[in-house]
């Protein structure tokens, strides 16, 4: 539903430099100038920088980086991915959310985010530290076309479409550690997390968690994983001595959409080989020993390379060849694997 507010916010940002008067929003908008007042008001209050003037009206002077539907929809250019965005100022878990929605039927392709979760979980029933407006917290249902076999390869796609969002909206190279972990200087960004319902044997939706940290300096990370986590500030800083505060979360969003979706019409069109090769384009894993980990046993080997169906294949150092499809997988020299 579009509300009010969302329209003059639309007014403030097209007139630009320009100022628009009381009176003309009240027109347009068919409301009162009180009303138009009162949003005015709402939105200050969300960290809009909004300069009034009883002569001349109002100017936007500065967007907040703030998550809501009408930052994360402006300029999307996406058909499927975002054609419906909830947004949220707090939930347990944004996969929580998904999950409801998808249950009670949303469409492919709805996406829920939250400024802070409560209960932010990683995979293995881990956690995931979610600080208030310092990271995407974002979910993305899916209701993909294709079998249980590919399953695995929508997860590798997702992080092969985070991987090339932050090169395209931030110039950063990230690398992907198997299957989906987004790395930067061997330290984790950006975890993702599917999960999935099934159905007499086809997958009935996915659910597709993306957590990437944003604003955070170090001492914004538990202790225990300070060593092993990173932000895309504390990269910037340290790497090109930017400031995070030039970028905004919804234009990173934005991007991550548009290339999930198009990742996602790949595999939809039975394009999956493609996407496997532009996730080895990025892979920090290929190639360097490793280290698994999958119910009680525990070897190491090389990882040689990742087949069709997304599975990593390992090069045990006896010579005997491994498939790992899931289980925990280190990488030397990489989150505190040294
Ligand atoms: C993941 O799990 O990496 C998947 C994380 C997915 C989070 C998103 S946020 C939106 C959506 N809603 C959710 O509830 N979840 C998804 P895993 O590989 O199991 O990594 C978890 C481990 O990473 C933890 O045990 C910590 O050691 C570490 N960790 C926790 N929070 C972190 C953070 N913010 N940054 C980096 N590492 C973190």
């Amino acid at each position: 539903m579009i509300r009010v507010k969302d329209i003059i916010l639309k007014k403030l940002k097209e007139s630009k430099e320009d100022y628009i008067s009381g009176e003309e929003l009240s027109s347009i908008l068919g409301v009162s100038r009180t009303a138009v007042w009162k949003c005015i008001n709402e939105l200050k209050k969300e960290g809009y920088v909004i300069d009034s003037s009883s002569k001349k009206g109002y100017k936007l002077c500065y967007v907040p980086d703030i998550i809501n539907p009408w930052e994360i929809k402006e300029g999307l250019d996406t058909k499927i991915i975002g054609r419906s965005v909830h947004c949220f100022s707090e939930v347990d878990s944004t996969n929580n959310y998904a999950k409801m929605l998808a249950q009670k039927g949303c469409e492919d392709g709805t996406v829920i985010l939250a400024e802070r979760q409560t209960q932010g979980r990683g995979r293995l029933g881990r956690s995931w530290d979610s600080m208030d407006k310092k990271g995407i917290w974002m979910t993305v249902v899916l209701r993909p076309a294709v079998g249980l076999e590919d399953v695995q390869i929508i997860t590798l796609a997702a992080s092969v479409a985070v991987a090339s969002a932050l090169k395209k909206a931030m110039d950063i190279d990230a690398g992907i550690k198997w299957p989906n972990d987004i790395v930067l200087d061997g330290k984790k960004v950006c975890g993702i997390l599917t999960e999935m319902s099934m159905e007499m044997e086809r997958i009935n939706f996915l659910i597709l968690g993306i957590g990437m940290n944003f604003g955070h300096v170090e001492s914004d990370f538990p202790e225990e994983i300070r060593d092993r986590a990173t932000s895309l500030g504390l990269y910037l800083k340290g790497k090109k001595g930017l400031d995070i505060s030039g970028f905004r979360r919804s234009h990173l969003v934005r991007v991550i959409l548009s290339e999930l979706e198009e990742v996602y019409d790949k595999i939809n069109k039975g394009k999956a080989t493609a996407v496997i090769e532009e996730w080895k384009k990025y892979s920090v894993t290929l190639g360097k020993e490793v280290l698994i980990k999958y119910r009680e046993e525990q070897y190491t080997g090389i990882a040689e390379d990742i087949d069709q169906n997304g599975r990593l294949i390992v090069k045990q150092d006896d010579g005997t060849i491994r498939e790992v499809l899931s289980g925990e997988v280190s990488v030397r020299g990489l989150l505190g694997y040294t």
